[in-house]
């Protein structure tokens, strides 16, 4: 039996997911970021050249990396402000559970993924079998990205400590850490671990609620379907 790298299985995830829901005749597709995503793109630029798909259509990305990839496949570029309207949407995630809820953001794109996938009628997730959960935060332990206004970063870390959160840190980049990440709305990330999420959609509409707070990384009931490549070369669909 096949036994696959992770970079292997998330190439199968994201073939199956594109030959599966990329419709035929697509106007606009949305494309998320991280690194499975990269292999959607791949599969996408072949099915082009092969003619299997249209020439015309239009690809809207979720940030800068994914508009990146969208030009470097020669693809057509869009911006979500201009087409609010997308046939499908295909992202990674950090981590999804059996109703399909995920937790998203660890690569600090969160608010325009949520923006594409919202405005999408389809939107298909693309991991690799680390993702599939049976309960968010047990995977992915590094805690719900949340997407914060900078002035307010303090207070909301407070905000979420009372909350329950274990912890909620600033998300620092750059060389040596030494300052905050930003993100492509010009907002700062934090990190909030609750532990397993009992009740996820509860959660993300408290968080929401948070003064300051942009957009929170928990995506409950947006995604209509998920694609998981495994160790031995299936990929389990939900
Ligand atoms: C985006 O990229 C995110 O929401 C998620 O944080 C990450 C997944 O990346 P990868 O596919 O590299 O695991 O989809």
């Amino acid at each position: 039996m096949a036994s696959l790298g992770v970079e292997d299985a998330k190439r199968l995830a994201a073939y199956t997911a594109i030959d599966t829901h990329f419709p035929t005749n697509a106007k606009v597709v949305g494309v998320g970021s991280g690194s499975t995503v990269v292999y959607c793109v791949e599969r996408i630029v072949q099915k082009k050249a092969k003619g299997e798909i249209p020439a015309d259509t239009i690809y809207i990305p979720t940030g800068f990396q994914s508009k990146e990839l969208i030009i470097q496949g020669g693809l057509n570029l869009g911006a979500i402000d201009g087409y609010p309207v997308l046939d499908v949407a295909f992202d990674g995630a950090d981590e999804v559970d059996p109703d399909l809820n995920c937790i998203k953001g660890g690569g600090a794109c969160l608010f325009q993924e949520k923006l594409v996938a919202q405005c999408a009628k389809k939107f298909i997730v693309v991991a690799d079998f680390r993702k599939d959960s049976t309960n968010l935060g047990l995977k992915w332990i590094q805690g719900v990205p949340i997407e914060v206004v900078p002035l307010a970063h303090a207070k909301v870390r407070q905000d979420l400590l009372e909350m329950g959160a274990i912890t909620a840190t600033l998300r620092l980049g750059g060389k040596a850490k030494a300052g905050a990440v930003i993100t492509d709305n010009c907002n700062v990330i934090i990190d909030a671990h609750f532990g397993p999420i009992a009740d996820p959609a509860k959660l993300a509409e408290q968080i929401k609620m948070l003064v300051g707070v942009v957009e929170v990384g928990l995506f409950i009931n947006m995604a209509d379907a998920a694609y998981f490549g495994n160790e031995n070369g299936s990929v389990t669909a939900k």
